[in-house]
């Protein structure tokens, strides 16, 4: 089996890419071609793969590169996890965001269609899609109400994989993923970025974090237990979606608890709130009912909230020199 997955030097495609190889597969990933450059940086989720892997470089945005690259591999199985995928900056740059969410998602569609229509295909959408929501705990029939350009994209990307499965016969799933956090979390989202601060106050480097709304709540889930269910999906005889959460909320104030007194630090001496990280509040919490994944697919979640924030500060503390 042939397994293709854009956006894999990410946190999920790097997770999912170990998952595939230790499930049998040949794992070929695309990679824009400045990450080929910048190995040790860009590619460092990948380290411990990277020669049993096929990497390809190319922008999921450039048609026919893309075209090259399906055709030639003629995959059995696409993951399409490459995203703009940092909600804020979708507030800044909403033209840049469009391009490489939808144009990106859509081209890869239509490539698949036109050369390898057996192919699976995984669509990475987002609990953003039912931003500010009417009820709680979202499943798969809530409405969508996006509201930020990320979430408008994700919402698009849906559609798009509904409609090629509805209309050209597409074997293509849609994951409503909720937030999913590891060690190998970029430092622009908040639970890297809260256990890195705590790390660097601990070492005497840091003196207040600057943090936005601390009471947002969030469902936090672990990321190698949700690239699992990305496996999964495409493993069943009919495609479908599935909301991917773990159903509990935590709150931003709870994570700094959490990070800060592991070391022995209170939170409240060095958090401060600046208004600058704030986003539009939430009248409803984004957290998700994932039994249909759970019934369907045999879905279990592996790690609690809890010990998955101690594992990245574990790990901050130990890898803090090296900025994984
Ligand atoms: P999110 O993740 O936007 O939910 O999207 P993020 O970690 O950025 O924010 C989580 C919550 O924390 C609040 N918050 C802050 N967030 C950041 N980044 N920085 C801060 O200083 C801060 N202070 C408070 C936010 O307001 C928010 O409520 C993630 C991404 O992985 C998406 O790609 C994915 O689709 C969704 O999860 C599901």
């Amino acid at each position: 089996m042939k397994a293709l997955i854009t956006g894999i030097s990410g946190q999920d495609g790097s997770y999912l890419a170990e998952l595939l190889l230790k499930e049998g597969y040949e794992v070929h990933g695309i990679v824009m071609r400045s990450e080929l450059e910048d190995q040790e940086h860009s590619l460092r989720r990948l380290s411990g793969i990277l020669d049993k892997i096929h990497l390809h470089p190319a922008s999921i945005e450039a048609f026919p590169s893309m075209f090259e690259i399906v055709q030639k591999v003629k995959p059995d199985e696409c993951y399409h996890l490459a995203a703009s995928s940092f909600v804020s900056y979708s507030f800044d740059d909403e033209f840049a965001i469009f391009n490489s969410n939808v144009t990106g998602t859509h081209y890869v569609l239509s490539i698949l269609k036109q050369t390898a229509p057996e192919c699976k295909f995984y669509f990475a959408a987002s609990s953003e899609l039912f931003g500010r929501a009417d009820s709680y705990p979202q499943n798969e029939n809530t409405p969508f109400h996006p509201r930020s350009a990320y979430g408008i994209t994700k919402a698009t990307g849906f559609y798009l994989t509904c409609n090629y499965r509805d209309n050209y016969g597409l074997f293509a799933c849609n994951g409503i993923l909720y937030n999913h956090e590891s060690v190998r979390r970029g430092y622009e989202f908040v639970t890297k970025k809260i256990i890195r601060g705590a790390v660097q106050v601990k070492k005497g480097e840091l003196q207040e974090l600057l943090l936005g709304n601390l009471d947002a709540q969030r469902d936090w889930g672990y990321a190698p237990d949700y690239v699992r269910a990305m496996w999964l999906m495409l493993q069943q005889d009919k495609p479908d979606d599935y909301v991917v959460a773990t159903g509990k909320l935590h709150s931003v104030r709870e994570l700094c608890d959490i990070a800060f007194s592991s070391m022995g630090l209170n939170y409240l001496d060095y958090v401060k709130v600046d208004p600058k990280f704030f986003r539009p509040a939430e009248t409803v919490p984004l957290v998700g009912d994932s039994s249909k994944a759970q019934n369907a697919l045999k879905w279990r979640i592996e790690k609690t909230f809890q010990e998955m924030i101690e594992e990245m500060v574990e790990f901050e503390l130990a890898n803090y020199e090296t900025k994984i």
